[in-house]
């Protein structure tokens, strides 16, 4: 065997056996490059004489080419299982169930979960949604919504103070969402349709009472808006709420400084299982006060009671929300406590709407 054919079996042998494209790279340098076998060769050329180079020219020349070409096929295999390899590895199983991110594993409070379903409701009637300051003045929490200076029902407020300020003036917390009422008239002319879902404050505290509640008043005021009005809404309100096609609801005479005349509203249930049952049995419960707005709650709106009337209504959030579901004890509510919230809290992809289900 001649030395030229030594080196392409070599060669030959060495490009077959290279099992990535490492190590191929590797015999094509030790080659084909510079300082490569074959090239060594080839340099030799220079020092022979015409008759040899006559010879040995071409046979060079088909030794390089050859070796070329086996590199050449053999990095296309190579490259090729690479790829095969990769699609293997990287290989994705799409029928595997999502895995749980957050937005899976998270809670939504069952607070913010029924202040949800309340302003589906009143937003699928037309009700848009307000909001304001959780520190109010005196003037918005309670002037402006005809409770007098030194007049009692101020008394019945447990309104956290704050000190005076340079004027004498005492901010408070709010102890209801009303001011959020004024504040709409004296920017927005009527006809108004507004709920305003929200934090309230007052000084109690038990079993049942939070210092820091949650209520969602609602207002309507146009020309025309009148009870038989108020008592639809209301209706339709708890019928979608609750989840019942029919409820019986009880409205009586009662007392508010911002509404005349006022009026609270039971409804009917069944207290005699384990559950509250609603729309049926012999019992009632108080679910939410409401009245036609005083004409002086207009007027502190820049309203004239001649001109406008309305209605309004305020609904207790927490206490329905124990009643919807089920919870016996409001304390929980504001525990933080992991196993609570994974127990009644609900999932933050399922969001209230009328067409999809309040609580489905
Ligand atoms: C209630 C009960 C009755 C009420 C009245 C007003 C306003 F500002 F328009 F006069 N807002 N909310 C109202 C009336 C609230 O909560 C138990």
């Amino acid at each position: 065997m001649t030395e030229l054919e030594t080196l392409e079996e070599r060669s030959l042998a060495d490009i077959t056996a290279a099992s990535d494209l490492d190590t191929l790279e590797g015999v094509r340098v030790g080659t084909l490059g510079k300082k490569g076998t074959v090239s060594a060769q080839m340099k030799q050329l220079g020092g022979m004489d015409a008759e040899q180079r006559k010879v040995m020219g071409p046979a060079l020349n088909g030794l390089k080419n050859r070796v070329g070409d086996a590199i050449a096929s053999r990095h296309e295999e190579l490259k090729r299982a690479a790829i095969e390899a990769r699609l293997v590895s990287e290989r994705v199983d799409v029928t595997l169930p999502v895995q749980a991110g957050p937005q899976e594993r998270g809670r939504i409070h069952p607070i913010t979960q029924v202040m949800d379903e309340i302003t589906a409701i009143f937003a699928d009637m037309g009700f848009a949604v307000a909001e304001g300051p959780d520190i109010e003045t005196d003037y918005y929490n309670f002037t402006a919504l005809n409770f007098p200076e030194g007049h009692p029902a101020r008394e019945m407020h447990d309104t956290f103070f704050f000190n005076p300020d340079e004027n004498g003036e005492r901010r408070v917390l709010r102890t209801h969402t009303s001011p959020v009422q004024i504040r709409t008239m004296e920017k927005q002319q009527p006809p108004i349709r507004i709920v305003i879902p929200g934090k309230t404050y007052r000084q109690d505290s038990d079993a049942t009472h939070s210092a820091m509640f949650h209520q969602l008043e609602g207002l309507v005021i146009d020309k025309t808006a009148n009870i038989a009005n108020l008592k639809w809404t209301l209706q339709e309100f708890c019928r979608t709420f609750f989840e019942v096609d029919d409820v019986n609801m009880r409205f009586r005479p009662s007392f508010f400084p911002f509404t005349e005349p006022s009026l609270e509203v039971d409804i009917q249930c069944d207290r005699s299982g384990a559950e509250v049952k609603f729309g049926e049995g012999d019992d009632w419960m108080e679910i939410l006060g409401s009245g036609m707005v005083h004409p002086n709650v207009l007027r502190a709106g820049g309203l004239d009671p001649d001109e406008y009337q309305g209605f309004a209504w305020g609904i207790g959030i927490d206490r329905i929300a124990m009643l919807k579901y089920g919870m016996p004890d409001l304390r929980p509510f504001f525990e933080a406590d992991q196993r609570w919230i994974d127990h009644y809290g609900f999932r933050p992809l399922d969001m209230p709407t009328l067409f999809g289900g309040l609580s489905a």
